[in-house]
Parts: structure tokens; sequence; C-alpha cells
């Protein structure tokens, strides 16, 4: 006897040509599918924390510069923005580094 789904089931979406008959080639498609999608949502994950590590090191960059931030706010500050835009320029090549990488 042939196994069948239950109604609504999410597996589904895995019967892609919709005959009914989920096949072993339908499944490696679906699994190749899912990785891919995992892929881009990873690397648009680490494009964000890449874009807006730069806008933050930009805005924070300019707010030093400002009037608004007084010369002994400049030296209260002076240990943090060095840790700030040494965490912030290793996030950013981390990022340019494994985006560059040659894939197998
Ligand atoms: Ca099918």
């Amino acid at each position: 006897m042939q196994k069948k789904f239950q109604k609504d089931s999410r597996y589904s979406e895995y019967d892609e040509d919709g005959d009914g008959i989920v096949t072993d080639a339908e499944l490696a498609h679906v699994k190749e599918i899912k990785e891919t999608e995992t892929n881009l949502r990873k690397n648009l994950a680490q494009l964000r924390m890449a874009r807006w590590t730069l806008i933050f090191m930009g805005v924070y960059a300019v707010f030093l510069a400002s009037p608004f931030c007084s010369p002994e706010k400049l030296s209260g500050l002076a240990a943090v923005t060095d840790l700030i835009f040494l965490s912030g320029a290793g996030i950013v090549g981390g990022y340019m580094t494994v985006t560059c990488w040659p894939k197998k």
C-alpha cells in the first residue's frame, strides 16, 4: 500500500509536480532549495551586520567631530572609541574576507 500525506501536511510542498507522489529526486531537490535558502538568509544577516556597523562607525565619527562633543567628553570617550573602531573594523573586515573567499 502506498503511503499518503495527511490533508494540508507541511510536507506536501515536497511534491513539486503535484502528482501526489514524493520521489527521491523531489526530496533531494527540496533539500537543495532549503540549503540555498538557509545560506541566503545567513549571507543577508552578515551583510546587514557589516552594513550597520559601518553606518554606526560613520555616525560615531561625525558625532566626535561635531560641536556636541566637547574636548572633555572626547578624552573621556577615547578608550571606548578605540574599542568601537577596532571591533567595528574587525566585523567589517571579517565580512569582506568571508565574502571574497573563493568557494569550493
Ligand atoms: Ca511528485
